[in-house]
């Protein structure tokens, strides 16, 4: 113990800790819990023992007496500020202390870094004069980012902050905000700052509705308008967002936002009332029963992605039910499935920092999960080897040990050649296997035939580049994966899943702290949607729609008969179109003509029904098709969970009014139930999650008052569970795990591929999948066309400059981008963004699907090139 103003409190931490701990209110400028401290302001002086110190950089020890008050320290403390104000104007927090202390004016000669204005980044903007060289901008970059944008230069009097490329626009900057967040004078600030001054009328904690990290954003309202986002403490994000997170909310008040339902007359979406909209709906799917389809929206809630699947099961009577986990994960919980018994990730996010190896399996983390990316940055500046397989040298690939950059298409022969050199460089953990696995002695014989050395020709990756990779995973103690898209998205993506179990079984790598296999869930909320069972074969709680008892149980909760054969995945969906048996779709949330592969086909498909409904906040391309269109209400508008990437349910909760006559989908939802005559009354989402844990046992446990705080990781059996961070610690729930062998099966899209260019597609940091949020925010500023990456070597022999517009073509369509010349992609290779309506990435994209899973193959695409002139004409 030791005393605070001869107040007793334990002795643990540093001397500011224990201060705070005793309530004592003392300023603190360079100070943020997720940094060390740094001891730059001198803010925190106080007395221990009679000696006057930074109490930030002090110990705390037993016995040590401490004052917080004092003239001698009020006399230091004005002076500090006085200090502070000859060389700075600070404003923001530091500015209401001094003025606090008493440090108004200054008796010391100014000397202020005059003219030291930056305002060339379209998100952030300095003022140096503000600046009071806390440096707590410089470690919320390196410490928390992972990027070294900025530094303290010079001494004395001459000392700055700086940072590389001239004008802020061309340093490091990816627009985290960090710096801002971190930044107490006011010397650093963005555009919502700017904005926001200088008050808020409210602050609302809610979940980011952008990828599955699931950060904790504090959203801060003005008026009827969102004005400002922080990142808010949580395991997930420790008070760190990212460009989208922070910045992408315009969404909420944008201008083209719907407000009213529209139904087609005489060929024209034209203003509805909510009542004729309803009943037309109703009226149009009820009288197609069984010729009906529906696809939920992964960027919903779960209450709403229960609520979409019963009303399509019970209301509409069928399991013609998906979502966007079939473009996407699906084979990841195909894969997980079949080996593990689960289809979701069997560890949490704080495992990153335990584990001591990192496998990156197709995941470009770093633009896809901010978050995460800076979490593993972060682990690998502490030590933790990374190994990253991706046919692209992303971010995170520069920083690796090793980066196996293999050809797209051939993860199976590369991770049986990872797993050949394990076996027999004798790093199998036989205890492990022996004990909870079948199939081993099979798959040891199986893949002697991919030996590194007989695999190199046909992946591309230098043989021993395979060795040091397996051997770096195997001899890890924690060797944990995260895998992504270019596991899943091709033609054997759920095999691919299969033989990362078997990387992970071969060497123990399940059931504890630090490893796993871990598939880095795409939307905010798609976790939660294939959990809810939005999909065609697994009702609520992936229960088995065959199974008589399992229907049972749900037929007893909601009163009508279930459908008791599986329904059709999206692309059967579109099949079923073209042979007449699906004649009307209801798609909730989900930009199909924008982001399903082989788009000239899906507008012929979509034009081809007699009845289409799209449930959307703005004017889609699929949107612009349907017959009636109902306005939803944005993540900002309405209260509900979202599930994460590490099963994690999360609350959403509403901080503004849907405009006009907008209204929360899950009430929308709940009209469409009541119209087909299926009991339906939910006071609040909060009702549709108490049904939710009746009928599937892996939420019985989960209450929304349960969910304050930092939510809970489901299975969350009953009401005293804390929730499971580590899924299969003892068993699986298939007993054993499987080893599978899997042969490479070159996918059919190669077979007239010669003199072609390999297209990979995939993501940007800046805008998230159709962009529809995105575009509508300053984010567009920092990326406004898709681009296409081509290799140097390629572009000086197809006289390509940076910036040139291009024209790809493949066997089904065209689309076009701007070039972006860059030895990140390999020779032969390309890669392009799909986030802009107008370049049609995905009318390139093939009808190739999963084997297993019917994911399409949208990282696969042989293509030809053109140069073009001019940028393509917008739609
Ligand atoms: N900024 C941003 N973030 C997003 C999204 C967004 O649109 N924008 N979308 C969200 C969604 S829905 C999802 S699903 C996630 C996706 O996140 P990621 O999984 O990171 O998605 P991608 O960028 O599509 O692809 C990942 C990587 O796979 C690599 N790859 C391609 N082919 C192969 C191959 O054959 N083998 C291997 N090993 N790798 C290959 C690509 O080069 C790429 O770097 O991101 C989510 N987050
Ligand atoms: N070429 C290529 N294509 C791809 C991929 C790729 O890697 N390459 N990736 C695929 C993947 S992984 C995915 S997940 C899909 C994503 O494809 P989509 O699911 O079509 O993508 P999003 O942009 O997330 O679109 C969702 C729509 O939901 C709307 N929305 C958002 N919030 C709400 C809400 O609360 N209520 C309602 N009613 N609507 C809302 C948005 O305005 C947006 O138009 O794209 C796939 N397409
Ligand atoms: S990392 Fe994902 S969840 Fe977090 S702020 Fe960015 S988009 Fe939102
Ligand atoms: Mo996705």
């Amino acid at each position: 113990m030791l005393t605070v103003d001869a107040m007793a409190v334990e002795a643990s931490g540093s001397v500011l800790d224990a201060c705070r701990r005793a309530g004592a209110e003392i300023p603190a400028f360079c100070q943020d819990g997720r940094m060390p401290a740094g001891g730059h302001c001198r803010a925190c002086l106080v007395e221990v023992d009679g000696r006057v110190v930074a109490a930030c950089t002090t110990r705390a020890r037993s016995g040590q007496s401490v004052v917080t008050q004092s003239q001698r320290l009020r006399d230091y403390r004005r002076d500090l500020g006085e200090l502070m104000l000859s060389e700075a104007r600070p404003a923001g927090a530091v500015g209401r202390s001094l003025e606090a202390l008493g440090a108004t004016g200054t008796r010391y000669s100014p000397s202020f870094r005059a003219g030291h204005r930056d305002t060339t980044h379209s998100h952030i903007h300095l003022n140096l004069e503000r600046c009071i060289l806390c440096r707590q901008c410089v470690h919320a970059c390196e410490e928390i980012q992972g990027r070294f944008v900025f530094a303290a230069a010079g001494r004395g009097s001459d000392a700055h902050l700086t940072w590389g490329g001239g004008a802020f626009l061309r340093s490091d900057c990816v627009a985290c905000g960090a710096c801002v967040q971190a930044c107490p004078s006011g010397a650093l600030s963005d555009i919502d700052r700017e904005a926001a001054a200088p008050s808020i009328d409210r602050s609302v904690r809610t979940t980011c509705a952008y990828c599955g990290v699931g950060c904790q954003l504090d959203v801060h309202v003005k008026g009827d308008d969102v004005v400002r986002v922080d990142g808010a403490p949580s395991p997930v994000n420790h008070g760190h967002l990212c460009v989208k997170g922070r910045y992408a909310h315009a969404v909420a008040r944008h201008p083209e936002r719907l407000t009213t339902p529209l139904i087609r007359k005489n060929g024209t979406l034209q203003p509805a009332s909510w009542e004729e909209a309803l009943d037309r709906v109703a009226r149009e799917l009820g009288s197609r029963r069984g010729r009906v389809g529906a696809l939920s929206s992964s960027r919903c809630t779960n209450e709403e992605n229960y609520l979409l699947q019963k009303w399509a099961r019970i209301g509409l009577g069928t399991n013609d039910v998906d979502c966007c986990a079939r473009v996407c994960h699906a084979p990841s919980a195909a894969g997980m499935r079949h080996a593990l018994g689960t289809g979701a990730a069997t560890n949490s996010l704080a495992d990153i920092e335990c584990a001591d190896a990192i496998l990156l399996a197709g995941s470009n983390a770093t633009a896809s999960h901010p978050i995460i990316g800076a979490r593993i940055q972060q682990a690998v500046l502490s030590g933790t080897r990374l190994v990253v397989l991706d046919p692209r040298r992303t971010e995170l690939a520069r920083i690796a040990d090793v980066h196996l950059q293999l050809r797209p298409g051939t993860n199976v022969p590369l991770l049986n050649a990872l797993a050949s050199v394990v076996i027999e460089e004798g790093l199998v953990d036989r205890a492990f296997v022996d004990a909870r696995t079948t199939g081993f002695e099979r798959y040891a014989e199986f893949v002697k035939r991919f030996a590194p050395e007989s695999s190199e020709e046909l992946t591309g990756v230098p043989a021993r580049d395979v060795r040091r990779a397996a051997r770096l995973y195997a001899s890890a103690k924690r060797p944990m994966q995260l895998h992504g898209l270019g596991m899943t998205e091709h033609y054997q993506g759920s095999e691919s899943v299969m033989l990362l179990c078997n990387l992970a079984l071969l060497v123990g790598a399940i059931g504890r702290v630090g490893v796993g296999v871990n598939p880095l869930r795409g939307q905010n909320n798609v976790q939660g949607a294939a959990d809810m069972g939005c999909s065609p074969d697994l009702l609520t709680g992936y229960a088995d729609v065959c199974d008589p008892e399992v229907r049972a149980r749900f037929e007893a909760e909601w009163g009508r008969p279930v459908p008791p054969v599986p329904g059709r995945t999206l692309p059967k969906m579109y099949e079923a179109i073209r042979a007449g048996s699906l004649t009307a779709l209801f798609i909730l949330g989900e930009d199909v003509v924008q982001t399903d592969p082989n788009s000239n086909q899906v507008v012929a498909d979509l034009k081809a029904l007699e009845f289409l409904v799209v449930q959307e906040l703005f004017l889609t391309e699929t949107a612009e098709l349907a017959d009636v269109v109902l306005p939803g209400a944005s993540f900002l508008e309405k209260d509900g969970t979202f599930t994460n990437g590490e099963r994690r349910m999360q609350r959403v909760c509403c901080a503004l009014a849907p405009p006009g006559a907008a209204r929360a989908d899950w009430k929308i939802l709940v009209e469409l139930l009541q119209r087909a005559g299926c009991p339906a009354s939910y006071a609040s989402p909060a009702d549709v999650l108490l049904e939710i844990g009746r009928v599937a046992p892996p939420f019985a446990g989960v209450r929304e008052e349960r969910l304050h705080g930092d939510g809970l990781q489901w299975p969350v059996p009953s009401t005293d569970h804390p929730g499971t961070a580590i899924l299969h610690r003892e068993t699986f729930p298939i007993g054993r795990a499987r080893l599978t062998c899997v042969d490479h099966v070159p996918s059919p899209t190669l077979s007239n591929a010669d003199g072609h260019f390999m297209l990979i597609t995939g993501r940007a940091l800046e805008h998230y999948n159709n962009g529809s949020m995105t575009r509508r925010s300053p984010n567009i500023a920092l990326r406004a066309a898709d681009a296409i990456s081509i290799n140097t070597h390629d572009a000086r022999r197809l006289h390509i400059a940076p910036g040139d517009w291009l024209t790809l073509e493949s066997a089904f369509g065209k689309a076009a981008g701007v070039a972006d010349v860059s030895d990140d992609v390999a020779p032969n290779t390309l890669f392009m963004t799909f986030h802009f309506p107008e370049s049609h990435t995905n009318r390139l994209t093939s009808d190739v699907t999963d084997r297993v899973a019917d994911c399409p193959e949208y990282k696969l695409t042989p293509v030809t090139i053109t140069r073009t002139s001019s940028s393509p004409t917008p739609i």
